[in-house]
């Protein structure tokens, strides 16, 4: 059985969460459901990143201890977790124990490989990034991302010797071009690493809210080493007795946006070839969603509510808006306005609507039950297209193209209904054989094609399965026609997808 190790980032937990945070885990969620679909052995990660002086400091604005404020707010993301239906094999913490200890071997080894030297770091920081700047990356003097002014640092700390991987990094992009995708990203991180490197500071002095370096105490390991390592350390820890690298190292995939994607696609690989570690296979950047031209964050607070639209259209209308609306991998802007057209237009017309006339005209016209009948050659072919191509686009992260390809299958139907009109053919006995070849097809096509979207879909769908008369079984196999068993009790359902009178409002409308 093939293994999928995928990740998503770990969300700072400053803030509350928002939908940029929760997009990035639907999609990861989707992968990790369809590939267990198709019979792979998936661990799904995702969690918190815990430490750093941006928690400390608005833990101290509440009056908080920053464990009291990290657990409540790490709680916050894990309830949008599984708000979003977002089916992780492990939630990390950054503050749990297995977490720090794993995060001080590492670094210990690190050291030990001649990778870590002690010296002084001036310049200027951002807390908001947690991370250094220099003069030129600023605009008119202020952090690119924040707007606000960087505080100049200075202080004794250990570094790694970022500088000394510059051309094992290059190699290792130039041998692997789908390291990072897509190729504009890839280049970006490339020219990155060519341009030269320069060490980076991999402790802190002046901030106690961290791990402790083993070698140094008094120092504490710079956030975004702390940070990126969980994805190594999930593995020695998250299933007590077992060590999970041998099963699931490297990754397969790991899922962020570009606002992160020096740490991930230069330090990071770095870090593992410090430590002799195999490096994740692929990165995948997508891009930013983005409210009226700007990109959404929790610094600039213009967020758009993801629980505001599951409360008003239900949870899978977000994940199926989220990967329908902006191309996976592009930016896109996001707005309540689209949400409640595509909802109206391609979940309730397109889709609801077809269960709903189908089960109907079952009902009405052979008693309720499955007929005894063959798909449709034309749609059984469309459905074997569809499932190669979701299959084949999924694996590559396309995943507004796999939806496309399903979503073929949902209008090739309902033109196929008005085609070939069970209503005219219910009024005639000699077209009984017929009549009942139609509603089969639409039974179980609709069926088949439900299987290819469960992963996008995970509430509707076993809804779906129910109300044509299927059994709950999504393995990949079920995607092809042909599979519902004739005389089954065929229930239909309430609407799938009621109609919402209005948009929601706010900011983004
Ligand atoms: O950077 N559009 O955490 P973070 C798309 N803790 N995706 C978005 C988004 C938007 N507008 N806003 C956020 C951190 N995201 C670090 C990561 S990993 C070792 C440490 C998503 O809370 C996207 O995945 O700022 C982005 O990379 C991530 O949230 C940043 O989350």
């Amino acid at each position: 059985m093939a293994s999928a190790y995928l990740t998503t980032p770990i969300y700072y937990v400053n803030a509350q969460p928002h939908l940029g945070h929760a997009y990035t885990t639907i999609a990861a969620d989707t992968y990790a459901r369809h590939m267990r679909q198709r019979g792979e052995d998936v661990f799904f990660l995702t969690g918190t990143d815990e430490h750093g002086d941006k928690n400390a400091r608005v833990a101290a604005e509440r009056g908080m201890t920053p464990q009291a404020f990290v657990d409540e707010n790490s709680a916050a993301f894990r309830r949008m977790t599984d708000d979003v239906l977002a089916t992780p094999d492990f939630f990390i913490r950054t503050t749990d124990p297995g977490h720090i200890a794993y995060v001080q071997s590492f670094l210990q080894t690190l050291k030990d490989n001649g990778h870590v030297y002690e010296g002084v770091y001036e310049g200027l920081y951002c807390t908001g990034c947690e991370a250094f700047y220099k003069e030129e990356d600023l605009v008119d003097g202020l952090c690119p991302d924040h707007g606000t002014k960087p505080e100049w640092l200075q202080e004794s700390n250990w570094f790694f010797r970022l500088s000394a991987f510059q051309e094992r990094l290059l190699a290792h992009f130039d041998a692997n071009p789908g390291f990072v995708s897509p190729a504009s990203r890839f280049n970006e991180a490339r020219s990155f690493v060519a341009g030269g490197l320069e060490d980076v500071s991999l402790s802190r002095a002046s901030i106690d809210w961290g791990v402790p370096l083993p070698w140094a105490p008094e120092q504490t390991c710079y956030v975004w080493f702390d940070a990126l390592l969980n994805y190594r350390s999930a593995m020695s820890y998250a299933r007590p007795g077992e060590d999970l690298a041998p099963r699931y190292w490297p990754p397969r995939w790991q899922l962020l946006a570009k606002d992160i994607l020096k740490f991930h696609a230069v330090i990071w690989p770095a870090m593992l070839m410090g430590a002799e570690m195999e490096l994740p296979e692929r990165l995948m950047i997508h891009g930013y969603l983005t409210v009226r031209e700007a990109k959404m964050s929790k610094s600039v607070g213009n967020v758009l509510d993801p629980f505001a639209v599951i409360d008003a259209y239900g949870v899978d209308a977000l994940r199926y808006y989220l990967l329908r609306d902006v191309r996976f991998g592009g930016d896109g802007g996001i707005s309540y306005d689209a949400v409640h057209e595509r909802y109206h237009a391609e979940l309730a017309n397109d889709l609801g609507n077809l269960v709903s006339r189908v089960t109907a005209m079952v009902g009405k016209y052979v008693d309720g039950r499955v007929p005894d009948a063959a798909c449709d050659a034309d749609v059984a072919a469309a459905v074997e297209t569809a499932r190669e191509a979701v299959g084949r686009h999924v694996g590559e992260l396309e995943l507004t193209e796999a939806l496309e390809a399903a979503w073929e299958v949902v209008r090739l139907l309902n033109r196929f209904v008005e085609e070939r009109a069970p209503w005219t053919l219910a009024k005639d006995p000699d077209r009984a054989d017929e009549l009942a070849g139609v509603l089969y097809t639409l039974l179980d096509g609709t069926r088949a094609c439900t299987v290819l979207l469960a992963a996008f879909l995970p509430a509707s769908a076993p809804r779906i399965l129910a109300a044509l008369g299927a059994g709950p079984d999504l393995d990949w196999s079920e995607a092809t026609a042909g599979r519902l068993p004739a005389g089954a009790v065929v229930p239909g359902t309430e609407p799938l997808f009621p109609r919402v009178e209005e948009p929601l409002g706010g900011a983004a409308s």
